[in-house]
Parts: C-alpha cells; structure tokens; sequence
C-alpha cells in the first residue's frame, strides 16, 4: 500500500451503505462499485475503497489498514479503538436508548438498580450505569436483543432505536437515551503528509457538498 493514496473503508451493506456511496460520489469521487467487489480504485483521486462489516471498521482504520472510514458513532465509541473521529456526515442518525417491559412502572434510572440488562453495546452501556451509580448486570448478546424481556432472558435491553417500531412491536417502552449517533468519518492516527492533504481536500469537498445541501 502506498503513503500517496487514500485507503477508505466503508459497510458493504446496511445501513450506511448507500450513504456512504452517494457522500463519496457527491464529493466527485468516481469509482467502479461492481456487485460483490470487496476492494475498487478510484479513476480520478488517489483513493481505493474497501466494503466491510462496520464492526471492522474502526480496528482497519486504528491498525491503519484504512487510513479513513465510515461508521456509526455508536460502533465507533463502543469499539474504543484510538482513531480520530473527524466530521460529522448527518445520516444514519439514531439513539442508543433503554427499553423495559410496557407494563413495568418506570421511574426512573435508579429503577434499573440489580436489573439485567441486554444488549450488543457493554461499554457504551456500562459507562452509563457507571455514570449513574446504577449497579445492574449486563448481559451481551449478538443480536435479536428486543426479544431478551418477552422470554424472560433479561428485565431490560439496550439497543438501538430510530423509529421505535421495533420496541413496541415486542412489548418494550423507551426509557432513557443514553447515547445520540450519526454516522461519522474517522481517520488514522497514522497518516502520511501526503494522505492528510487528500484527507483536508476530501473534508473541504464534504462540507461543500453539506452547505449546498442546507
Ligand atoms: O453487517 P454489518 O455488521 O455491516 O451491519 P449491521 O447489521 O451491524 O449494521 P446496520 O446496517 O443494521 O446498521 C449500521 C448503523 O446504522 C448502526 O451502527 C447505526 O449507527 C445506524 N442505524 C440507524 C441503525 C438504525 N438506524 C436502526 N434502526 N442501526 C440499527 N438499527 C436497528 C436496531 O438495532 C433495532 O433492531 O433497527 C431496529 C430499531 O429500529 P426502529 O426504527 O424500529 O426503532
Ligand atoms: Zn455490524
């Protein structure tokens, strides 16, 4: 890998995806993004985008595998890896929030006091509780975590929530929000002159394409 390219790391599907795309494209960067390609050159700037899951992408970008990527906020802050995160995109916007059962009465935070919790984010999750004084077991699981109160695995979940639909249509009520995410570009620590110049041209294309946006 050469220090005169730009390697950026993007989710190969979900979420974040076209996003992702449609930002790299606006800011004029064209590229062949042909079904199943895992690694594609840029024609017209110095960069190569690799897809991958987004749990990946913050330890690339730490290792320096990628020099910048494009991630959740919330998988970026959960991952702890030392990367710098360097702007704010505005899309995949959602909250890491609490839910407990519709019936439970609720009061509040202190309520959650030797409670189990699930949830895929036990950091994020246990600096919360830590920050609340809030002793509770934290149960991690990889996924499906709305299901876990309904079946009796745990009192509470802590997952991600955007419209809600999920919560309610498993019998959950949102409780508190604990962590506000968008999606976020972060960058090495470890970039040569050369990719921190590429790196500010990229942000000035970004925020020119945001202030037209607005
Ligand atoms: O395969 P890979 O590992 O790459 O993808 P993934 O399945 O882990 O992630 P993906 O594509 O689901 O989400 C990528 C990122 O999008 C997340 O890390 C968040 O930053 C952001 N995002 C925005 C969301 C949501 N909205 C969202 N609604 N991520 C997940 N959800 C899920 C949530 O987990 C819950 O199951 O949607 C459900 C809740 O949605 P509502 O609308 O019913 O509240
Ligand atoms: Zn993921």
């Amino acid at each position: 890998m050469n220090n005169n390219t730009l390697r950026i790391a993007i989710q190969k599907s979900g979420r974040l995806s076209e996003d992702s795309l449609k930002l790299i494209k606006e800011c004029g960067i064209r590229f062949d993004n042909g079904a199943g390609k895992l690694k594609t050159d840029a024609t017209n700037f110095p960069a190569e985008i690799l897809f991958l899951r987004d749990d990946d992408i913050p330890g690339y970008v730490e290792d320096g595998v990628a020099h910048l990527g494009i991630v959740g906020e919330n998988v970026s802050e959960e991952s702890s890896r030392n990367v710098d995160t360097v702007h704010k995109l505005g899309f995949s916007k959602c909250r890491l929030s609490i839910g407990v059962l519709r019936e439970h009465d609720y009061t509040g935070v202190q309520d959650l006091e030797g409670k189990s919790i699930a949830t895929t984010y036990p950091r994020l999750l246990g600096q919360y509780l830590k920050a609340n004084n809030v002793s509770a077991q934290i149960h991690e699981i990889s996924g499906s975590v709305e299901i876990a109160p309904s079946i009796g695995l745990a009192d509470a979940v802590c997952d991600i929530v955007s419209s809600g639909s999920t919560l309610l249509s498993n019998g959950l009520k949102e409780v508190e929000t604990i962590f506000r995410s968008e999606a976020v570009m972060i960058a090495s620590k470890q970039l040569s002159e050369v990719q921190q110049n590429l790196l500010d041209q990229l942000l000035f294309r970004i925020k020119s394409v945001q202030v037209a946006k607005n």
